[in-house]
């Protein structure tokens, strides 16, 4: 069996928190990733017949049965993980019941994953329905697109529409747009269908005046959504109190979508 903290899989769970945490996106507690894994890479690693506890879900995911995932824990910090993975990060299995959560590895304090595991694999579950590749689910505090939450109108057509006006590629890295959901009380099965809901639309999901969910295919297309999305949001906070002189036009959006070829949300342009 090989060691653990050499598989691909735990690496970029560390190098990715660390990244999230330096940019000042992930405070304290403050975010939280799952990441599918297949069996074949993981059991290099773990013997997939020795499950250390069970930790319930408190919700069916019966589409996830068998499923592997490495998830952060709750109440850890994304700072610490790279130095202390085995107790900030879990992989665990979904059960037979659908309901009932496997350790496999991790959480070495008797901790559990992260409080918006619903969310996650509610998101999971919508995305996979839509895109059988998809694999990583994050969700982060990014600085300018939470402060934007504050004084741009939480309209998912407009929201989008000024993100996509803010970087020239923004409508060819997220054309599908970003689902906005009003503030929410967190941690629970409600919030995390009404992410998983907007999931089957959108690969982006503002959690209004907390954060936003981002969904993808691995961990660099998934970060590269949020850091995209937040990119755009930084201009916006640069720009929103100035007179605007210049703007990208919704004609010129229309022939970057074509040139990349991309299928986006024509209804989210005024044409
Ligand atoms: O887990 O970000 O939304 C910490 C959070 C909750
Ligand atoms: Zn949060």
């Amino acid at each position: 069996m090989r060691d653990i903290l050499t598989a691909p899989f735990v690496k970029e769970m560390m190098d990715t928190t660390a990244n999230m945490y330096r940019l000042g996106w992930d405070e304290r507690n403050g975010g939280n990733i799952s990441y599918m894994l297949e069996e074949e890479e993981v059991k290099e690693y773990l013997d997939l017949d020795k499950v250390i506890r069970t930790i319930p879900t408190g919700f069916q995911a019966d589409s996830l049965i068998g499923k592997i995932f490495i998830v952060t824990g709750t109440g850890k910090y994304f700072k610490n993980v790279k130095d202390d993975p085995e107790t900030n990060l879990g992989i665990i299995r979904i059960a037979e019941d659908g309901t009932t959560a496997e350790l496999l590895w991790g959480y070495k304090d008797g901790g559990r994953f992260t409080s918006e595991l619903p969310a996650h694999l509610m998101s999971h579950m919508a995305r996979l329905s839509v895109d059988p590749l998809n694999r990583v689910v994050i969700h982060s505090h990014p600085t300018h697109t939470l402060a934007m939450n504050y004084v741009h109108e939480l309209d998912e057509k407009k929201f989008t529409h000024t993100l996509w006006e803010m970087c020239t590629e923004c409508i060819v890295v997220f054309p599908d747009g970003v689902g906005v959901l009003p503030w929410m009380l967190c941690g629970n099965n409600t919030i995390g269908e009404a992410t998983a809901e907007k999931m089957k639309e959108f690969r982006l999901v503002v959690w209004g005046m907390h954060g936003i969910y981002g969904a993808g295919r691995d961990m660099d297309e998934t970060f590269g959504l949020i850091e995209t999305v937040e990119k755009a949001a930084q201009i916006y906070m640069l720009t929103a109190h100035l007179p605007r002189v210049n703007t990208i036009k919704d004609s010129e959006m229309v022939e970057l979508a074509e040139a990349f070829g991309v299928k986006y949300r024509k209804d989210f342009l005024n044409l």
